[in-house]
């Protein structure tokens, strides 16, 4: 371990970087050729749902700036760019028997090419929330299990078979949040909660738990098609992208607290990781949630075990965790536990960013990664996202607005601890995608909350322009990696 600890910090030369998108985020151009709303379209048009009210409409215009993007891109040293499909654009109406809509896979061929010939490796999430508005309204999309999983898998299809040069696949971006975000808090589309002064309909201490079901099927059903008639053909890779905050016991001293820690883990990460790597949920959500938590039939769990060719990680922070001594609130998500951003001692995990939810704590993100590598049997990974915004960026002016320090010093930070992890504890990490490429549609938190490494200026035609955070990226990967 010492002699480990004092040899060079370095990655392999064939290590991938780059950067991550997702397409209500930045594409706009939403019903030009022939694209389909998603939920997420009449969730940013329903009053009252997003900053400002704001919506993806134009957002970054990137769907008309594939050209300037790629370069930028390029500029920027990046060797992959994780982007992803919009289901409605793909196919306007999403369902098995509905239309492909050929202008949609022109914009991602297109665009797949433009990055190959840049010698940038693509990442494609098929599906990051923009489930396509009909399907919502035909049957409740993720609710209805049997249906949901069937148009996935001819989604995946069409994808898979229009887009044969990608060789590295994301079936779901964080089914955690189209879970519990968009079927149990509602401050994601579609807004379904048991709150009726924010939603007609919902029910927040079930209907999480059906969509995650799902989800996972839908994810499993697409990988065993790319497995049986894509993959060995294309040569590529196939897994699911699950995000997950590192946790600290808020007394480690506390047995209960120390529990809780790891219950949070598990109800945050494994309720997905599990049933892919075991072909089950979590003991600790059984024992919570008894059977409002669906089982997986025999069949199922024999199809969703083993889906992963890598373990694609979202990571941004990590909270304390303390116990509490009342039982679980049906509504309950986190698995019976308060976060805090300080423990017993005072000490505070990180500083303040632009979002409640995030502050920077780098030490966990290389702890999670061996909690994960441990756990999961050492897959390989990606780290699909990872980054943060920065407190009060909006409202700055002039040069300033490039200026982005405490990115700059998380970068520097968490890619160092991810190269750690790596050297240290043999954590088998190929690549790292930062999020996020372009300041972009940051959901609910509209244009205010900026996680870009390039400055988009909104009132100027969507104008780009590299912070220093671009350099600062750049940099540590040139000299980490082995020359
Ligand atoms: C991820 N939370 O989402 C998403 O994959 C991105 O689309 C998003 O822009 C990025 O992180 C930054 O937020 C999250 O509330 C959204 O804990 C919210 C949470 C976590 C991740």
């Amino acid at each position: 371990m010492a002699e480990e600890a004092s040899k060079k910090l370095s990655l392999p030369k064939d290590f991938l970087w780059g950067y991550a998108t997702a397409s209500y985020q930045i594409e706009g151009a939403a019903d030009e050729d022939g694209r389909g709303p998603s939920i997420w379209d009449t969730f940013s048009h329903t009053p009252g749902k997003t900053a400002d009210g704001k919506t993806g409409d134009v957002a970054c215009d990137a769907y008309h700036r594939l050209e300037e993007d790629v370069a930028l891109l390029k500029s920027y040293g990046a060797k992959a760019y994780r982007f992803s499909i919009s289901w409605s654009r793909v196919i306007p109406l999403g369902g098995r028997t509905d239309p492909i809509n050929p202008a949609g896979i022109a914009y991602y061929r297109n665009l797949i090419d433009k990055l190959l010939e840049n010698d940038i490796q693509p990442f494609v999430t098929l599906f990051h929330w923009d489930l396509p508005q009909a399907l919502h309204d035909r049957y409740l999309g993720m609710l209805n299990k049997e249906e949901f999983q069937l148009d996935f898998e001819n989604y995946a299809r069409v994808c898979f078979s229009h887009l044969p040069k990608v060789k590295n696949w994301i079936t779901l971006n964080e089914p955690w949040c189209s879970s519990v975000l968009g079927y149990n808090t509602g401050l994601f589309a579609p807004g379904r909660c048991s709150d009726r002064t924010k939603s007609a309909e919902g029910d927040s201490s079930r209907e999480h738990l059906i969509a995650a079901h799902s989800l996972l099927l839908a994810h499993a059903r697409a990988v065993r098609l790319y497995r049986a008639e894509f993959k060995e053909k294309a040569g590529g890779q196939i897994g699911i992208t699950l995000n997950g905050d590192w946790t600290e016991p808020w007394d480690p001293e506390d047995p209960l607290d120390v529990e809780a820690a790891e219950r949070k883990l598990e109800f945050a990460i494994s309720w997905f990781g599990d049933p892919v790597y075991f072909g089950k949920y979590p003991d600790s959500m059984r024992k919570q949630l008894g059977d409002r938590l669906p089982e997986f039939t025999p069949e199922e769990s024999a199809l969703v075990i083993g889906t992963n060719d890598f373990y694609g990680m979202n990571h941004y922070t990590a909270n304390y965790i303390k116990h509490v001594d009342t039982p679980a609130a049906d509504d309950d998500n986190l698995g019976n536990l308060e976060c805090s951003f300080y423990n017993k001692a005072g000490d505070c995990i990180g500083p303040e960013t632009q979002s409640v939810w995030l502050r920077p704590n780098p030490e966990g993100f290389r702890k999670l990664l061996i909690w994960l590598h441990k756990r999961y049997g050492g897959p390989i990974f990606y780290v699909t996202e990872n980054g943060t915004s920065v407190k009060d960026e909006h409202l700055k002016t002039g040069d300033d607005r490039f200026n982005d320090e405490l990115r700059c010093e998380y970068f520097k930070t968490y890619i160092t601890a991810m190269a750690r992890a790596r050297q240290e504890s043999g954590v088998d990490i190929r690549g790292y995608l930062a999020w996020s490429f372009l300041d972009n549609f940051e959901w609910a938190e509209g244009y205010v909350t900026r996680f870009g490494v390039t400055y988009t200026d909104y009132e100027n035609g969507q104008k780009r322009t590299p912070k220093r955070s671009a350099f600062v990226v750049r940099d540590t990967f040139q000299s980490l990696i082995e020359k």
